[in-house]
């Protein structure tokens, strides 16, 4: 019995809720855990989130909260959406997890005993945005690159990994075992890196208490990176260790390539089979970023459906490169690849199987030359998919196939099926036809199932299948075997998208992104009474839930908790805010209007907001520490 397919994502900061950036990363190993399946391999697939440290404790502070309560906070956005898009991971490991601190202690505490931890002072310069140590070199790219205020200098006594001690076994390592970092390119880097000398690892910290402490000296709170790689073998069941495939993003390879393989050395434990570094979703010529302001929430994409994202992740990063994103080039994707190509054909091949063959495909008797040719062609692009799936190019794969796809369409030109049905003599020729096509949408189905397995269900069942294509593994699938059962209607793949329509509203940049809005202000109101005014609840609520009234690019149906009892609201303040950042706001809400029903949905009361020549909306917000149900008067 082979090892399971133990697979792994970094584990996600709770500083943001999750951009595409950290889709991305979990949508690929979330295909790559689909893909080993289907080959018949048990897979454990990992991910979670990295909770200590000190940008956490400092925003906690901010807000007047608890780290773990804002990590609580943020993490709900990382399982909701996960749950949304129906990852696969069988566990979300969080580093507050008692078995993670355990395991962090007990490792530290192992390597302290065998003298690859060592306790010294450390004097130099400290990255606050990265948590980490820097060198001379690395302070000079940061200058260079305009960030060198976030560095602070610095005197403390702190714990040290050896890392300087195996240099030479990473180097050997590297030599020994060409698949450990992929792609290649980026693995000449770490190389580089290791060969211009390693020194000390710093790995504790006596300036924050976020974190897990050091075992026997507490004043010492355990390095986030020491903390937060472990995750991977607390989160390991126990058959599964090694790593067979870590997916980081490029930002943070020389950490698993690095350090980490040097703390498994220290432990004796095997190192992973290979650490996959793959590039960034760009927008223009910049990292997608929180703090530059120009961050896509999945979201926003999502509208689209969860395998249109996929596909267009999928289909469009090439692994190791960076690929700029844009809305445009979202939706031409998916309109040419889904709705038109795979979405056309299939709608096109059950029609004709429906109405020259009453929906029972036909077997091929006699095949010509061109016939011929299109079903060896699925003979060869099948395997190649398997191929480079297998290598992770998930890339390459679709383009093999959806040049197959576009090879299909050429075949229907040429063989036109709609002439052959008009004489009884053509019928050997147009079996061929219906039977290659449908033997190629077979095959799609089942090799896109990891991608999209919704739209992969949909054809896969409209083919005649009652089964699951993701039960379906790709060993000894007879590509050329007859069909299950007659098809089913032709039911859309894909809605085509209104490009146009669509552009207006993905373009609203978020909130933080606007610029200064221009206000004529308005004339003063006619003047009324205290009595009049006081006559309106108004009260302070809390946003407990908040999604978008299908079909309203306007309305949000909120949850508002208003200390007496919970309402729900509906606003129209869609266009200015995503649900995502409604969630726990405190809000201003008049309490005692008449009820009213907007889009079906019965609204008991109204949010405060001021608003501007545009009217777009600015929610009025009580100070952090106000409780639902105070009076505002
Ligand atoms: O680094 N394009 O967490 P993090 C593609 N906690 N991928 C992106 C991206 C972009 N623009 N931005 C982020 C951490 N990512 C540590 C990891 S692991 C032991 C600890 C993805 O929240 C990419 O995978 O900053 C990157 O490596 C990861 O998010 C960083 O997430």
């Amino acid at each position: 019995m082979p090892k399971p397919f133990y697979l792994t994502t970094p584990i996600y900061y709770v500083n943001d809720r999750p951009h595409i950036g950290h889709t991305y990363t979990t949508v690929l190993a979330d295909v790559i855990a689909r893909f080993h399946r289907m080959r018949g391999e048990q897979v454990y697939f990992l991910t979670g989130t990295d909770e200590h440290g000190q940008k956490v404790e400092k925003a906690a502070a901010a807000r007047g909260i608890t780290p773990k309560e804002l990590a609580n906070e943020v993490v709900a956005n990382y399982t909701e959406l996960w749950k949304r898009m129906g990852m696969t991971h069988f566990r979300f490991i969080r580093t507050t997890d008692e078995d993670h601190k355990a395991q962090v202690q007990r490792l530290f505490k192992r390597l302290l005993d065998k003298g690859d931890i060592y306790k010294s002072t450390y004097k130099g310069l400290y990255s606050v945005s990265d948590e980490a140590y820097v060198t001379e070199l690395q302070a000079k790219e940061l200058q260079a690159q305009g960030l060198a205020h976030q560095l602070v200098e610095l005197e403390e006594e702190t714990y040290f990994f050896r890392l300087s001690a195996y240099q030479d076994r990473l180097l050997k390592y590297y030599e020994e075992h060409p698949e450990f970092v992929q792609p290649e390119f980026r693995f000449n880097e770490v190389k580089r890196f290791v060969e211009s000398g390693l020194q000390d690892l710093s790995i504790s910290r006596t300036s924050i208490t976020w974190g897990i402490p050091v075992p026997g000296d507490e004043k010492h709170v355990i390095y986030v990176w020491f903390d937060a790689l472990l995750n991977y073998l607390t989160g390991c069941p126990g058959d599964s260790w090694p790593p067979d495939l870590q997916i980081v993003g490029k930002d943070i390879l020389r950490f698993h390539a690095v350090y980490w393989p040097a703390f498994l050395m220290a432990a004796g434990m095997f190192l992973p089979t290979t650490i996959l570094a793959h590039g960034w979703w760009l927008m223009g010529e910049d990292k997608m970023s929180k703090s530059r302001g120009n961050v896509v929430r999945p979201d926003t994409l999502l509208r689209f459906g969860n395998d249109a994202l996929r596909f267009y992740f999928m289909r469009e990063m090439q692994v190791g490169h960076d690929r700029g994103f844009s809305f445009e080039g979202f939706m031409d994707r998916l309109n040419a690849d889904l709705a038109n190509g795979l979405g056309n054909l299939a709608s096109r091949t059950l029609s004709m199987i429906h109405r020259y063959r009453g929906g029972v495909v036909p077997l091929p008797i006699a095949m010509d030359p061109l016939d011929r040719a299109m079903a060896e062609q699925l003979l060869e692009v099948f395997p190649e998919y398997l191929e480079q799936a297998r290598a992770n190019d998930f890339h390459a794969a679709l383009e093999v196939l959806w040049a197959y796809l576009r090879a299909l369409d050429g075949y229907i030109v040429k063989a036109e099926p709609w002439k052959l049905a008009k004489d009884p003599a053509n019928d050997p020729k147009l079996d061929a036809v219906l039977a290659n096509l449908y033997r190629a949408l077979r095959a799609t189905a089942l090799l896109v199932a990891s991608v999209m397995p919704e739209l992969a269900q949909t054809l896969w069942a409209s083919l005649g299948h009652d089964t699951q294509v993701a039960e379906t593994t790709f060993h000894g699938f007879a590509l050329d075997g007859p069909a299950i059962g007659p098809v089913g209607d032709p039911k859309p793949l894909f809605q085509r998208i209104d490009k146009e329509k669509e552009m207006e509203e993905l373009m609203a940049p978020e909130p933080v992104a606007v610029a200064k809005p221009s206000l004529d202000v308005p004339e003063l109101r006619e003047t009324v009474d205290a009595d009049t005014f006081f006559k309106v609840d108004l009260r302070v609520g809390k946003i407990l839930e908040a999604e978008r009234v299908p079909k309203s690019d306007k309305l949000i149906r909120m949850k508002v908790d208003i200390g007496l009892e919970q309402r729900t609201i509906v606003g129209g303040i869609g266009k200015a805010y995503e649900p995502a950042d409604l969630l726990n706001r405190l809000v201003v809400v008049v309490a005692n209007l008449a009820p009213r029903k907007l889009m079906g949905i019965e609204s008991h009361g109204m949010l405060l907001a001021a608003s501007d020549n545009a009217s777009k909306p600015y929610l009025v917000a009580p100070q952090a520490d106000a409780q639902p149900g105070f009076l505002v008067k």
